[in-house]
């Protein structure tokens, strides 16, 4: 089996990298990815000797460059986690992220069109139902759930799916799309709230909490996820959507005192800022789908899970401080140097 791992060198794509090249000694697994800010080549550096493994440097929108790759690799399956994934980002610049989330998915099909493939999977999001209200607690997300977004982000997320939708029906590509709550665990990138208020408890930094933090997300670690998409693309059903989530809601305000509690950090850190624009409320996956069909449920619960992330950025202060330390920085200045201090009850 010859499996292609777009978005490889970001988060969920290189813990998924890990987890193939583990659980399938026999697979050739290869990376493409276009070293976005997102991408860092370091956290691959464990598999690069690894002869079944490959990386090539490639923008998913280069059609010529995908045909090239396809010609010469023949893949059998192909999963697509490539993608610009920060809400924040999209909501500054939405272009790159039509471009690439939804230009670079039609790219990536029409390759595994032209050159045959056993199966595409889409690595997709919850966030492409919008979101839910606080005081209705009943409500869950369901592949049936409408599709409902609020950022570019999702709304280019949202585009991709119906368009791998589209190719299934129309060239009957054997397809099948995963939508995940929000991941957490290694090799988070830093701008986002879990690895991000770590990073500055540990520089005693202010905790940015986006208006009063009350917003809840559904956090799976990342490993889990990986092994649902190993699930799907092996066992699910062609043409199918499959949710995955573990049931884990949690508010932003918890999350960020339990970091403080956790790295004996002073609660004095958190820093109410203004909200995001067009901010989603809730979050929240129903997992029944996967888990009756194809067996799967999460196996880290998020007090184990939590601690073993915050112990990894302790173990591997080198990977997130280079990171913050480079093109990190201007960003950093751009988002939170403009955002207005607000003051909270
Ligand atoms: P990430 O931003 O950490 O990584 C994205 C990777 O894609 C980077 O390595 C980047 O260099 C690469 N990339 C970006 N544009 C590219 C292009 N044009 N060509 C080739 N490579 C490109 O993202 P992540 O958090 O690992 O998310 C991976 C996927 O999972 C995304 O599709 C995202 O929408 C989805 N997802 C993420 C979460 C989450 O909580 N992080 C939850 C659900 C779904
Ligand atoms: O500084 C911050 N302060 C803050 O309060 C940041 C970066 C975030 N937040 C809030 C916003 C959200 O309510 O924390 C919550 C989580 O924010 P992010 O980490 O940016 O994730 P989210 O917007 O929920 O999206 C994530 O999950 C779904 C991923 O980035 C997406 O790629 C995925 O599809």
């Amino acid at each position: 089996m010859t499996v292609i791992v777009t978005g490889g060198a970001g988060f969920i794509g290189a813990n998924f990298v890990f987890h193939m090249l583990a659980a399938y000694p026999s697979y050739r697994v290869i990376c493409v990815d276009k070293l976005t800010y997102a991408g860092n080549l370091s956290t691959l550096k464990d598999v690069m000797g690894n002869s079944n493994f490959r990386f090539v440097k490639l923008d998913i929108c280069d059609r010529e460059g995908m045909y090239k790759l396809f010609k010469e690799e023949k893949p059998d399956i192909v999963i697509n986690f490539a993608a610009e994934s920060h809400v924040d980002r999209s909501i500054e610049n939405p272009e790159i992220f039509l471009q690439t989330n939804i230009l670079g998915t039609q790219v990536l099909m029409d390759a595994c069109r032209k050159y045959g493939i056993q199966r595409y999977h889409q690595v997709s999001t919850d966030e492409v139902y919008g979101d839910l209200p606080l005081d209705r607690p009943d409500l869950f997300f369901t592949e049936e759930t409408p599709i409902h977004t609020s950022s570019p982000y999702s709304s280019s997320k949202a585009g991709a799916d119906l368009l791998v939708l589209a190719y299934h029906r129309t060239y009957e590509l054997p397809v099948t799309i995963s939508r995940c709550s929000n991941n957490y665990g290694p090799y988070h990138f830093p701008e986002k709230l879990i690895p991000l208020m770590i990073a500055n408890a540990l520089a005693d930094k202010p905790l940015p909490v986006y208006g009063e933090g009350l917003n809840v997300r559904d956090w799976l670690y990342v490993e889990d996820h990986c092994r649902a998409i190993d699930l799907i693309i092996h066992k699910g059903r062609v043409g199918e959507v499959y949710n995955v989530g573990g049931h884990n809601e949690m508010k932003n305000i918890d999350i960020v005192k339990l970091i403080c509690k956790e790295l004996g950090k002073p609660e004095s850190l958190i820093t109410h800022v203004e909200d995001r624009k067009g901010h989603d409320m809730r979050y929240a996956i129903d997992p029944t789908k996967i888990h009756n069909e194809l067996g799967w449920l999460p196996e880290t619960k998020f007090a184990d899970g939590i601690k073993k992330t915050i112990q990894w950025y302790l173990d591997n202060k080198d990977w997130w401080e280079e990171i913050i330390s480079g093109e990190y920085q201007n960003y950093y200045k751009k988002m939170y140097g403009e955002r207005e201090l607000i003051s909270i009850g």
